[in-house]
């Protein structure tokens, strides 16, 4: 008789005990993780993740770039399996949720199936993308990127942090350079389950958000090139200040996106002064930039009104500014059948839901160039994230997990 799975549920308790337990990788006094990239404390929650889907019957898979895939047999063991996943790599003040609620809600949908006895058609593959953060080594997304074939897996390993370790080196100082060429898994579709991070749901006190598209982004690199000289006895007319410059270009940035509303967001995140001093004139600069919408053409507008505005105020203040893209990624458009199956499951739990664009970049916006995929979104306190105040309550962590099972469940089918 077929097995009637519409009243499983996920074990509450037992998913808000993972989140909270493995935040103690990289807990901050604040209440928040810092758990950069292939650092120790992500080998930690990597060895920890790895011995508890062993424990839950899964066979662990770790690729090239160090990204873990968990598999779960099914009755048809000849199917691609279905991901679901996140990552468990943070910000340098990240908090308890974004990318580990995801994945560990992942690890609990296969606990709760094995309590439940019950076996999918097709098998299930749970997920931990290496550095989707992007902030030790770029681009963001980088192995789902890579999975997808936006970049080569030795162009990927050449990539180096701040201090010159490259990305080959990290795996290796935590001994997660797999042996799988990137690619090897292959999935028939992916679903990733993820807070918000951004404030409407809250705000119009929806459990669930079905995300039907995510913003484009382009990442660029910069540096400035003016003139370091004596802050006493240099007069204003004969400066080349590269970081008077670099003032005007975040608040050019800065308007270029108000200019382009309200579908457009810019952001300067680093700055680094060459040979700071107070009392000389900053000479050489790098800084960081980022443009995002979810319109491809405004998008577009946005990368080409920039390099004039840079331009002018590079001349006019004779210092050098050169801008490298360092990565573009266009919106996605999620993909409709997988889109209706997140609808779908929360209906039919009775969740409170809305369609949502997502503002953040995830691994899924990559996966959705190479298969079928969709994203599963829970509310945020304050829509706040990116910052150790990142909030979320655990009846809305629980809907999303149960979306997320019951989304999968009808992808996957279940054994007769
Ligand atoms: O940048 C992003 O949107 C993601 O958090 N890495
Ligand atoms: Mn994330
Ligand atoms: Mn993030």
């Amino acid at each position: 008789m077929a097995k009637n799975t519409s009243n499983l549920q996920i074990d509450s308790a037992r998913l808000w005990g993972t989140i909270h337990d493995t935040a103690k990788f990289g807990a901050t006094p604040k209440g928040g993780v810092r758990r950069l990239t292939l650092g120790p404390e992500d080998k930690q929650v990597r060895d920890w993740f790895r011995t508890a889907c062993e424990a839950a019957g899964c066979e662990v898979h770790i690729d090239a770039l160090g990204s873990m895939f968990g598999i779960r047999r099914g009755r048809d063991m000849s199917k691609a399996p279905i991901g679901l996943g996140s990552h468990l790599d943070t910000q340098p003040t990240g908090g308890k949720y974004d990318g580990i609620l995801g994945t560990l809600a992942a690890l609990e949908v296969v606990r709760t199936l094995n309590d439940a006895g019950i076996e999918t058609e097709t098998p299930l593959c749970i997920v931990n993308w290496t550095n989707e953060e992007g902030s030790r080594f770029q681009p963001a997304m980088m192995a789902s990127a890579a999975y997808a074939g936006d970049f080569t897996t030795d162009d990927i390993l050449s990539r180096t942090d701040a201090e010159g370790v490259s990305v080959g080196q990290a795996l290796d100082s935590i001994g997660y350079r797999g042996a799988e060429p990137v690619g090897q898994i292959k999935l028939s579709s992916f679903v990733e389950l993820h807070i918000e991070q951004g404030p409407i749901l809250e705000a119009e006190n929806k459990t669930i958000g079905v995300v039907d598209h995510g913003q484009g982004i382009i990442w660029y690199n910069g540096t400035m090139t003016g003139f370091a000289s004596h802050a006493g006895s240099t007069p204003m007319p004969l400066r080349r200040d590269a970081l008077a410059t670099f003032s005007e270009v975040v608040l050019a940035v800065e308007k270029l996106a108000r200019d382009h509303g309200p579908n457009a967001v810019g952001t300067i995140g680093e700055v680094v002064v060459a040979n700071p001093s107070r009392n000389v004139i900053a000479g050489d600069l790098t800084f960081t930039m980022e443009f995002r919408s979810s319109d491809e053409a405004t998008l577009a507008k946005l990368d080409r009104a920039l390099h004039p505005v840079v331009a002018e105020i590079a001349a006019r203040r004779k210092v050098a500014i050169d801008l490298d893209t360092l990565w573009r990624k266009e919106p996605t458009h999620f993909n409709a059948d997988v889109i209706k199956a997140v609808e779908t499951a929360t209906n039919m739990l009775g969740y409170s839901n809305r369609r949502v664009t997502s503002g953040a970049g995830h691994d899924a916006c990559n996966m959705n160039g190479v298969m079928p995929t969709a994203m599963i979104f829970v509310p945020c306190k304050d829509g706040v994230s990116h910052n150790e105040l990142e909030d979320a309550t655990q009846p809305d962590c629980t809907a999303g997990a149960n979306v997320l099972l019951h989304t999968v469940l009808s992808l996957a089918g279940v054994a007769q």
